[in-house]
């Protein structure tokens, strides 16, 4: 018998994210994290499934919609991609809300959604316009120094903006949309470098997403490439990535509380990101993007298809 798995696709400054909105698993009770780890463990599966070839693609999110841990909340999400789980995805999240207003669960407002990093603030302006409080995000090293072989020593700061990144400051690339194989190769060799000599962020845990950043192509305050864990590269600003630059502005002391950041991605999407100041560096990002909704299907798995839960590297 086939199994049918209902989505809504949206993207948010070109970066995909498909909403399962029915059909997925039983994830039981509890908190998001939680869910994480069973939909993880007994049900890889459905990730396979929704984001990997044929169906999707190595830049497809996935997003899974669930009934919240606490009625006060819209609703629980679990995000996904070709390698595995993000702890929080921004772009995602403003996918997600422009989905659940299409759904006509959500309208004009504040809403809480609970994530497995825990509860962010997503606030739906117009349509299509987002605006969402991040995870609490702060830098917990600067000036990281790391010998890339056959390239160069970079510098970057080690941040938490939902997902860990590196945020290099110092690059010889050129950050445009022609470049992006290269891009791609140089910040896939400094994630190496990183795991190599083991730096990662809190507890071991893993860098998984590294910046770049340079000057922005239509006057914006700056531009950003962004390799997420799977090697695809974000074609938004990327919500957690912004956020953890925003963390590190502060730190510098070079964007003050409510001052508005323009974040451009490498293909030319806008991102609006502010912050307020919690105590020391930590703080409460703001991003604010659009995303709109580009389809609404039946995804078939039949047992008789080889492929059927998709493509595993
Ligand atoms: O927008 O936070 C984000 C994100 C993470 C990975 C891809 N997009």
């Amino acid at each position: 018998m086939f199994e049918r798995i209902g989505v809504i696709d949206t993207h948010t400054g070109g970066e995909p994210t498909r909403v399962i909105v029915s059909g997925g698993p039983d994830l039981g009770a509890g908190s998001m994290a939680d869910r994480l780890g069973r939909f993880r463990e007994r049900f890889d599966r459905y990730r396979s499934a929704v984001v990997n070839e044929p169906r999707g693609s190595d830049v497809m999110v996935g997003a899974i919609l669930l009934e919240p841990a606490d009625p006060a909340s819209a609703a629980g999400v679990i995000f996904f991609n070709n390698v595995g789980y993000l702890g929080m995805c921004g772009h995602g999240t403003i996918g997600v809300a422009v989905a659940l207003d299409h759904l006509g669960k959500i309208g004009p407002g504040a809403h809480r959604l609970e994530t497995p990093v825990g509860a962010v603030t997503i606030e739906l302006e117009a349509k299509n316009a987002v605006t969402i409080e991040n995870v609490v995000s702060y830098r917990i090293a600067s000036n990281v120094p790391v010998v890339v072989p056959g390239l160069r020593t970079y510098h970057g700061d080690v941040t938490w903006g939902g997902n860990w990144f590196f945020l290099v400051h110092d690059h010889d690339e050129t950050l445009a949309a022609d470049n992006i194989e290269r891009l791609t190769e140089v910040t896939w060799r400094i994630r190496q470098a990183l795991e190599t000599n083991r730096v990662t962020g809190e507890a071991g845990a893993e860098i998984d997403h590294i910046e770049l950043f340079g000057p922005s192509t239509h006057g914006h305050d700056g531009k950003n490439f962004v390799l997420c864990p799977g090697r695809a590269y974000d074609r938004s600003p990327c919500g957690t990535g912004t956020s953890a630059k925003l963390a590190c502005l502060a730190a510098d002391g070079a964007l003050n509380e409510g001052a508005v950041w323009r974040q451009e991605s490498i293909i030319g999407s806008l991102f609006e990101g502010t912050y307020r100041r919690l105590d020391g560096d930590r703080i409460v990002p703001r991003i604010r993007g659009t995303a709109y909704v580009c389809g609404e299907s039946t995804l078939i798995v039949d047992p008789a298809d080889p492929f059927a839960w998709g493509i595993r590297s």
